[in-house]
């Protein structure tokens, strides 16, 4: 495995020089930020990241994410010069040395919690999903943005999207990624950069908005849309996890088995009774997940992918971006090791 650590570029407080002191440190999961979604990203911008991430001693090597396009998703003509555009972004990006892209399908929102700050009985914050908070929340306020989400909707283009979405199915939003991948898979084979769907998280449709990455049936589905290496899985144990449908040490065995694992994102929740969710220290015993057997079935397997530890808690007074602190991410990469080592 090869473990990795998301940054969020030249202007997050959790700097490379940081992040390269952790033990076993390999690979910086990074992206262009400030390129709007769908267009191409300048070589320069690229050559900048790898140069900084090369220079702190560690391997420019993933990608995530390279956004699709709302229209892709939507099956809409314009999707043609979007996923011309998504292509060339694999191109620049694989001669570049980036080897994974991760992205989702999800619409309009990416990961959804209802608070990022909810004080845990030991005092750190964490991110949490509550049921009762979630019916609160209207979608078309704009009141809640996290990381890694697009902010650059304005409140009626929120709204014209929605409208447009509420014609599509299920089936639909299939037929539309099938294409999307049919069109980008062969470009990744070439290029040598492995495609890694992240699952919808949580995975279950919210706002009305339809989400299909959600379950062991759909994931198979899934990889036969067009059954290549090329194109695998972000294994996001926390955001499947969260349905205790989902076995998660089945679905890391399952998976790594078959190589077409490309990327694991690991950390833990706390399921509650209601469905509901709070994301806990990585430490299985502080959550419902058991994180020792999702890591001995990956070595079992010889998994040869990347490995970051995911959100964390905010701990020890850090302040920063929801669920991307140092601290707590950093103790889960230490977690990881270990396990790793001792499987
Ligand atoms: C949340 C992340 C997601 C992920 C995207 C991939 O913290 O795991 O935002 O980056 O869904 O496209």
């Amino acid at each position: 495995m090869k473990m990795s650590f998301r940054w969020y570029g030249f202007s997050d407080p959790v700097t490379l020089e940081k992040i390269r002191q952790i033990p076993n440190m390999r690979s910086i999961v990074t992206a262009v930020y400030d390129v709007p979604v769908g267009e191409v990203w300048p070589e320069e911008r690229i050559a900048e990241l790898k140069k900084a991430v090369e220079d702190a001693g560690l391997v420019f090597d993933v990608i995530e994410s390279v956004p699709v396009h709302e229209d892709i998703k939507l099956g809409k003509p314009t999707r043609e010069r979007y996923i011309e555009n998504y292509k060339e972004n694999i191109r620049r990006l694989g001669k570049a040395g980036i080897r994974c892209v991760c992205y989702n399908f999800m619409p309009v929102f990416d990961w959804t919690r209802t608070q990022l700050d909810k004080v845990l009985a030991d005092g750190s914050n964490a991110l949490v999903y509550y049921k009762e908070q979630l019916e609160k929340m209207d979608p078309l306020n704009g009141e809640l943005s996290l990381p890694g989400w697009d902010a650059s909707y304005k409140k009626d283009e929120l709204k014209a999207v929605f409208a447009e979405y509420s014609e599509l199915t299920d089936e639909d939003l299939w037929e539309n990624l099938r294409y999307f991948l049919s069109e980008v898979i062969p470009v990744a084979e070439e290029y040598d950069v492995k495609m890694a769907i992240h699952p919808d998280d949580p995975p279950w449709p919210i706002f009305g908005l339809p989400r299909i990455i959600t379950d062991e049936k759909n994931l198979d589905r899934f990889l036969s849309l067009v059954d290549n290496k090329y194109n695998g899985l972000t294994l996001c144990t926390g955001s499947l996890g969260c349905d205790p449908k989902n076995d998660m040490v089945h679905l890391a065995d399952k998976y790594s088995a078959m190589g077409r694992i490309h990327f694991m994102h690991i950390r833990n929740v706390k399921i509650l009774e209601d469905g509901g969710f709070e994301e806990s220290a990585h430490y299985s015993e502080c959550g419902s997940l058991d994180i020792p057997n999702i890591v001995k079935v990956l070595k079992k397997n010889g998994f040869d992918g990347y490995i970051r530890p995911d959100h964390g808690r905010m701990i020890w007074g850090e302040t920063g971006k929801p669920g991307y602190g140092l601290f707590d991410r950093a103790l889960g990469a230490t977690y990881i090791n270990g396990l790793w080592q001792n499987a």
